[in-house]
């Protein structure tokens, strides 16, 4: 059996038309859709579910309080019965005509059959210029840096034998619209791939959800899977953060010393006094980025959020301590000032993420 995905979000318009369509195209094919909507606004989900009401083949899997295209391919393939899962878009870019042969690629051959844009004979179809020069570059990046072996690894339109996609299950990452990429990423060594050329149509109704958002986490997926194994992603955040915090600490110094001074030279107790404001003030700054951004996949909310950030300041103390106790100890034994200092900076920064991984933010 064929089971067909359909991720939808915000696809009502288009839903009753396409099903009319692949059932034609699979006609001879014993096969099933699954549509996966995330409790669209349109009430995508109650369409499907009326098209459901009176047939078999026809599942509809409405989520709640989840979003995101590959885990939704990812759900709708573990709720599947077929030998052979495929995939493709709702909007009606994806040419239903292909449907048979990709089956019958994957189910003769095993592996993956992409649904290509890039390889000879397929197309981007009426992309403006701006459009095309995006998807070329995420896709050069993909395949060099992800050194997969396909020509249009970006396609939401392909079908894999069940036995391939649960070799590549337990790694596959659910964030963000990469599906076919994770999954040739993941897939064992020696996986046939096959491509078969379609031209890319025009969205039905409605409007795209490739967002901003979505083109990030396509970035940080591909630095994941590349340089990602040598230095993790959340670290080089966290390093980010840290060096915003470095300017956020000396402006807030400036504006507490000034307001104690007004300007005037400072006493030792005004200086501490700033310093220990710009500290603070560096320390719920990076919490709050940190929080929204470098943990944003397991973010604090509530009173959660106000434990983590006690916690953060107890690591941040820790750290400074680590911080000192390293820079003072290569100071006394002999080593440049300058090379103290930093090696202490260094591994006051690793403390820190460690502790904070370890202790605040540990999902
Ligand atoms: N379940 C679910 N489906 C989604 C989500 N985001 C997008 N989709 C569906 O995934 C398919 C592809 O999304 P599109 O917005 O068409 O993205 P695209 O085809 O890459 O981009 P365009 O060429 O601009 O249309 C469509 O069927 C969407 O409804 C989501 O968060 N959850
Ligand atoms: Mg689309």
């Amino acid at each position: 059996m064929f089971s067909l995905i359909l991720p939808t979000y915000n696809e009502a318009k288009n839903i009753p038309a396409l099903v009319e369509k692949i059932r034609g195209s699979l006609k001879g094919v014993p096969h099933e859709i699954i549509i996966v909507d995330d409790d669209s606004p349109d009430e995508t989900w109650r369409v499907a579910q009326e098209l459901a009401h009176d047939r078999d083949d026809l599942h509809v899997i409405r989520r709640i309080g989840r979003r995101g295209l590959s885990s939704a391919v990812i759900e709708g393939f573990l709720a599947a019965k077929g030998d052979v899962l495929g995939v493709m878009d709702a909007d009606g870019q994806h040419d239903c005509g292909l449907l048979p042969k990709l089956h019958k690629a994957a189910a003769a051959e095993g592996g993956i059959a992409i649904g290509s844009r890039y390889t000879e004979g397929g197309s981007v179809g009426e992309w403006d210029e701006r459009r095309h020069l995006m998807s070329r570059i995420a896709t050069r990046l993909a395949v060099s840096l992800c050194r997969v072996k396909a020509s249009d690894p970006m396609s939401g339109f392909f079908a894999i034998d069940r036995q391939t996609f649960e070799k590549a299950l337990p790694n596959l990452n659910p964030k963000g619209f990469k599906i076919l990429l994770d999954l040739l990423v993941h897939v064992p060594k020696g996986t046939k791939v096959q491509e078969i050329p379609f031209t890319f149509g025009k969205r039905m109704h409605g409007e795209s959800k490739l967002s901003r958002r979505v083109q990030i986490e396509f970035l940080e997926y591909i630095y994941d899977v590349s340089l990602g194994r040598y230095v993790p992603l959340m670290f080089v955040k966290y390093c980010i953060v840290g060096s915003l915090g470095v300017v956020v600490h000396v402006s807030a110094f400036t504006f507490f010393e000034y307001l104690l001074t007004r300007g005037g030279g400072a006493t030792f107790q005004q200086f501490s006094l700033s310093v220990a404001g710009a500290i603070e003030t560096a320390i719920v700054f990076n919490f709050l980025l940190n929080n929204a951004w470098t943990f944003s996949h397991i973010k604090l909310k509530g009173k959660q959020a106000f434990v983590g950030f006690l916690k953060f300041n107890g690591a941040c103390l820790f750290g400074a301590l680590a911080n000192y106790a390293v820079s003072a100890f290569l100071f006394s034994f002999g080593f440049p000032e300058l090379f103290a200092v930093v090696v202490g900076a260094f591994t006051g920064v690793i403390w820190n993420y460690t502790m904070n991984r370890l202790l605040t933010w540990r999902g």
